[in-house]
């Protein structure tokens, strides 16, 4: 239950201090740590900023261009005090996928890292509504446009009184096809996926510190990296480079409880992990984004004693919606609903199949699913479920089971053949350091498993070694799914957020 008007900024750093947590630390990055007091007067400073100087009023849509680090949360806070629809986005992005946010967004105001304005001007001259662009000073030293208007303001800043169901946030997602679609989040929603998986399912307690990989401006990364931990009054290590070795000296140094990655940047810890000290302070790891591996899954609690927990989120929902338990954690399991939310397996039709079987994944809940102005509504919001791009099975004790990616199936001589399941088998082997499977056409089977293999350092890419690969999944899986084809491959096409674009592969070698 939330009052029909709640700002979210306000719930997640001036409530903090009047529970009493103002002198802990909210955020650290850039050699710099600051209180939840810092933070809340930064942050109203810089409300001030956005109101008096650059004319921000409620609804204004602000767009957000920087890497992870705190001037860009309170650059975030900020806005959403001041009552704006904020839009985060990738440092990576170019100047036309800026454009095409921009023009779909509807973005008046753009706030940028002052190291990344290069692609964000050419946009700004060629828009018609985005008017301005000002730099803040991402590595904290404060001497950026924004910073110098924020400067002489007061500390104090009452944040417009928003329903809970306005608008806050719009998230943009390019999902596995690259068509980006705008998913649009309330205040409410980034409360509730606080208080329902970050309290139900991490347990997060004050004392806690995370770090992880996921940029800010991927709802995994905004949930995980600063709603979670301000909403509890613990602590967020932010990372500008969040390489698998950055994020273990950080846990090292910092005392990390409770991390956040991807299934790749596990088995590229799991490689160092010899090289220092235990990762002792670990309480939690989250996996997300890609399906977790069991023998990742296996090695990451062997080696830390820590849980790893996989779960499957969607910006669509804002957060994760199935996860595992800290108290009830499987391999190959994605796990149960969390608190709030429904989730069943349909056919085609909306029909939810039986038990076992491998269909569509539909959720519903508090978060979502709401797009801006897209046409595809119709097609991926039935009944208020999202029907998501993934085919699971759910089984008797109600656990869910990630099969594909809908669009990875591989159907190969009237095999239904999951291609991660394949991928999997393949990352047992040491020899495999990344790999991607899809349907290659095939006159005689319709399709067959092919798979794009980088090698572990030092392994050579020939006949023998993708021969020891086949032979190896046939060992592991169901033989019929063995890859009949091998490519080797230096890297993998991957989204901004790491997600692997099996539909690049197909697009290029088989357009
Ligand atoms: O897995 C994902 O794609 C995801 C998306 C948004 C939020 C959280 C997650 C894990």
């Amino acid at each position: 239950d939330y009052p029909a008007r709640l700002n979210a900024a306000v719930e997640l750093c001036d409530r903090l201090v009047e529970q009493g947590h103002g002198e802990r630390v909210a955020l650290v990055g850039n050699g710099r740590s600051r209180t939840y007091r810092e933070l809340v007067e930064w942050t109203n400073r810089l409300a001030h900023a956005l109101v008096e100087e650059l004319g921000v009023r409620p609804g204004h849509r602000v767009l957000i261009r920087s890497a992870n680090n705190p001037a860009l949360v309170a650059c975030w806070l900020a806005a959403t005090k001041a009552g704006a629809v904020v839009i985060n986005t990738m440092p990576m992005l170019r100047a036309g996928e800026l454009a095409r946010i921009v023009d779909k967004a509807q973005v008046s105001l753009a706030l940028c890292d002052s190291r990344l304005l290069e692609e964000l001007e050419p946009c700004a001259a060629d828009s018609d509504v985005l008017k301005r662009v000002v730099a803040f000073d991402g590595s904290a030293n404060h001497d950026a446009e924004l910073d110098r208007l924020a400067l002489d303001k007061s500390a104090s800043f009452t944040a417009v009184p928003t329903a809970a169901d306005d608008v806050a946030l719009l998230g943009f997602t390019s999902g596995t096809t690259g068509k980006p679609k705008a998913t649009v989040h309330y205040h409410r929603d980034l409360l509730i996926i606080a208080d329902g998986y970050a309290r139900e399912v991490l347990r997060v307690t004050p004392d806690d510190v995370f770090v992880g990989s996921p940029p800010l401006a991927f709802t995994f990364g905004l949930g995980g990296l600063a709603i979670f931990p301000l909403r509890f009054g613990a602590t967020a290590v932010l990372l500008e480079h969040a390489t698998p070795p950055n994020m273990m000296a950080i846990i090292r140094e910092h005392r990390a409880t409770v991390v956040l990655t991807a299934p790749t940047a596990y088995r590229a810890m799991l490689s160092h992990l010899e090289e220092g000290p235990p990762l002792d302070s670990l309480r939690v790891a989250v996996s997300a984004g890609e399906t977790l591996p069991p023998p990742i899954y296996h090695d990451w609690i062997r080696s830390t004693g820590t849980p790893i927990l996989d779960g499957i989120g969607a910006t669509e929902m804002l957060h994760i919606f199935i996860s595992n338990r800290l108290d009830d954690h499987r391999p190959g399991c994605t796990g149960r609903p969390v608190t709030g939310y429904q989730a069943k397996v349909v056919d085609e039709a909306m029909r939810e199949l039986p038990r076992g079987e491998v269909g569509r994944l539909a959720v519903r809940g508090p978060t979502g699913c709401r797009y801006l102005a897209d046409p595809r509504q119709r097609n991926y919001v039935r009944d208020g479920w999202n029907i998501t791009g993934d085919a699971f099975t759910q089984d008797d004790e109600g656990y869910f089971h990630f099969a594909a990616r809908s669009d990875d199936m591989i159907v190969s001589a009237g095999y239904n053949i999951a291609g991660p399941e394949v991928e999997a088998a393949l990352l047992a082997h040491e020899s495999v350091q990344e790999c991607a499977v899809i349907g290659a056409p095939n006159g005689e089977r319709g399709q067959i498993v092919e798979a794009f293999v980088v090698l572990s350092p030092g392994v050579e890419p020939d006949e023998d070694c993708a021969h020891r690969l086949q032979e190896f999944v046939k060992q592991t899986i169901a033989p019929y799914k063995y890859p009949r084809s091998i490519r080797f491959v230096e890297a993998l096409p991957k989204t901004a957020t790491g997600k692997i674009q099996r539909f690049r592969l197909r697009q290029e070698h088989y357009p």
